[in-house]
């Protein structure tokens, strides 16, 4: 079979994250097919690259991993040169957006198959399938062009993770060197960027995870995360770690035994999870995890207001009440909570949607208030494509629609709409988006980000004397004078937009 050209879009200017994705479908490909691996995050003119393996003659596939956001811009005018460069390689393209949007990315006809939700079986199927020219309608997680039309196969039930081939680390060592993934982060000099699950039990009517997941979760056993992480630790050197996944503490029994084994290699350590969930762990367990190293846990708070909450599916368990007692509670151990809020939802008139905006800014005041570590993360609403959504039908219903093409996604303003930067949902006023930026500027002036590990204490204090007045007397508006410090003093990071 011929050669697969595995291809990561860049995602950011300076990025040094371990490509998890493209390990993993280039695992379940060892031994099977060649590959070679082009990192747009690692190659000044990755196109120059990518087009020189092709121009070998020696690859059949194209094979791209694309998220929101970012990585559009490299992965659509890429797709579409090698396709009219080279129209005999085979372009397959995975990830989320390629999930969530694959009727967009297969009417396109740059792209001709699109792995719908986990590779790890589909994509070796397919390949060979291809390579033997048979058809693909028994191969599970696929979409592809049938008759004209855009055909859908069978979801797959989740793989056990224990049983997938290990991640092909030395190989990409070969392409890219390990060390130069290991970036510096508030947690270490070396951080590595690793995934333990996949999928989340949950179905938050906001949330890009749901359609692909539809509320499963499966993780691999503590030992053997102990075990990759171990063996990055050793022959590699890292020093601290981030769990990429979506939900890390969905099972309390496999995250206290993941902190037993973890606690003697002294990293520190951030990953995500849910308020509710976490509030059920014991004392117990959250002072293990506390005491293995882990530093900062992100929740997804995203409202104070009960109703919406609600209206958000977040289980149902999730209350304002809860949000802030367990802002107190995690504190005792040590753990910094990392709140994310969605601002801007939907409701029936104008001034309604006003007063949800000047509730949650009055909440996360509360919120910093009964624990001012607690690391707030501010998002504005922006729908994703979960079919029976509440959300998503009323965000349809008051105008909104995706685009219909991948040259629509390139426009300036879709780019930037998965960045939560860009707004075109049409019930939030220029208005609306300015107070809320501005709240969050004066915000994060008050409370600098732990985060940001270049920050000196001096300048940490400074920043928030100066913006003491603003943060108090709610005087958010024009905050020239902070952003103008935040861009050229400090170089301010922004967990929102640069991701974790
Ligand atoms: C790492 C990461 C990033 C990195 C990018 C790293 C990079 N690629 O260089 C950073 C931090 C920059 C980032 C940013 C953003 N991200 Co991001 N990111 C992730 C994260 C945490 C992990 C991705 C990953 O490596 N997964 C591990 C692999 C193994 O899983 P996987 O990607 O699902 O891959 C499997 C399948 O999808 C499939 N597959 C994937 N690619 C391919 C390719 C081929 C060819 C094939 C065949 C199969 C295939 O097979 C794989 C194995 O089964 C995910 C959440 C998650 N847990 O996945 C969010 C996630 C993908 N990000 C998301 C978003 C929205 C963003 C942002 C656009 C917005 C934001 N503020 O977060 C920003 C953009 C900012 C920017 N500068 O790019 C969302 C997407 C949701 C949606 N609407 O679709 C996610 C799901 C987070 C979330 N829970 O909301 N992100
Ligand atoms: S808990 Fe998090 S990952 Fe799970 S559905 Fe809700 S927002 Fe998505």
């Amino acid at each position: 079979m011929k050669k697969v050209l595995f291809f990561n879009p860049r995602a950011g200017q300076t990025l040094r994250i371990i490509p998890n994705a493209i390990l993993a479908i280039a695992a379940a490909v060892e031994g099977v097919v060649d590959y070679a691996v082009v990192d747009g995050n690692r190659e000044r003119d990755p196109l120059k690259k990518i087009l020189g393996y092709l121009a070998t003659g020696e690859f059949g596939f194209f094979a791209s991993t694309v998220m929101p956001g970012p990585q559009l811009k490299q992965a659509i005018p890429f797709t579409k040169t090698i396709r009219n460069q080279f129209p005999e390689i085979c372009i397959i393209w995975g990830g989320y957006f390629a999930s969530n949007h694959h009727r967009t990315v297969i009417r396109s006809g740059m792209v001709d198959v699109v792995v719908n939700g986990p590779g790890d079986k589909a994509f070796p199927a397919a390949l060979t399938a291809l390579a033997a020219g048979q058809s693909l309608e028994h191969i599970e997680n696929l979409v592809y062009l049938k008759d004209g039309e855009v055909f859908k196969t069978k979801k797959a039930a989740l793989y056990d993770q224990d049983s997938l081939p290990a991640l092909p680390y030395e190989r990409l060592n070969d392409f890219y060197s390990i060390e130069g993934y290991l970036g510096k982060t508030f947690l270490g000099s070396r951080t590595i960027a690793y995934h333990s699950s996949i999928g989340c039990p949950f179905t938050c009517s906001f949330c890009g995870v749901v359609p692909i997941f539809d509320a499963r979760w499966k993780g691999k056993s503590a030992q053997a995360v102990y075990r990759d992480l171990k063996h990055l630790k050793e022959t590699y050197g890292g020093n601290a770690f981030q769990f990429h996944d979506n939900n890390f503490f969905v099972s309390e029994k496999r995250s206290v035994e993941f902190a037993k084994l973890i606690k003697p290699e002294n990293m520190k350590w951030w990953a995500e999870g849910r308020i509710d969930t976490m509030d059920y762990f014991t004392d117990e367990s959250l002072a293990t995890i506390a005491d293995s190293g882990c530093t900062m846990i992100f929740f997804g708070a995203e409202s104070g207001n009960n109703k919406l909450l609600h209206d958000m599916d977040k289980g149902g368990k999730q209350t304002g009440e809860k949000i802030k007692a367990f802002a107190k509670r995690i504190s005792q151990f040590g753990i910094i909570p990392e709140y994310s809020f969605v601002l801007g939802l939907p409701a029936p008139t104008e001034q309604e949607v006003w007063q949800q905006i000047y509730d949650e800014v009055a909440f996360i005041k509360e919120i910093k208030t009964i624990n001012p570590e607690t690391e707030i993360v501010i998002y504005v609403y922006t729908p994703v494509p979960t079919e029976g959504s509440a959300l998503y039908a009323e965000s349809a219903a008051r105008g909104f629609t995706f685009p219909e093409t991948l040259e629509e996604w390139m426009q300036p303003q879709w780019l930037n709409f998965d960045l939560h930067r860009e707004f075109l949902t049409p019930w939030l006023t220029p208005e609306m988006i300015r107070y809320i930026h501005d709240f969050e500027t004066v915000m994060h002036a008050h409370y600098p980000t732990v985060s940001d590990y270049k920050l000196s204490d001096l300048q940490r204090k400074m920043i928030h004397a100066f913006s003491s007045l603003r943060y108090r007397m709610n005087i958010f508006s024009h905050p020239y004078e902070l952003k103008a410090l935040m861009k050229y003093w400090l170089r301010y990071r922004q967990p929102e937009i640069q991701g974790m």
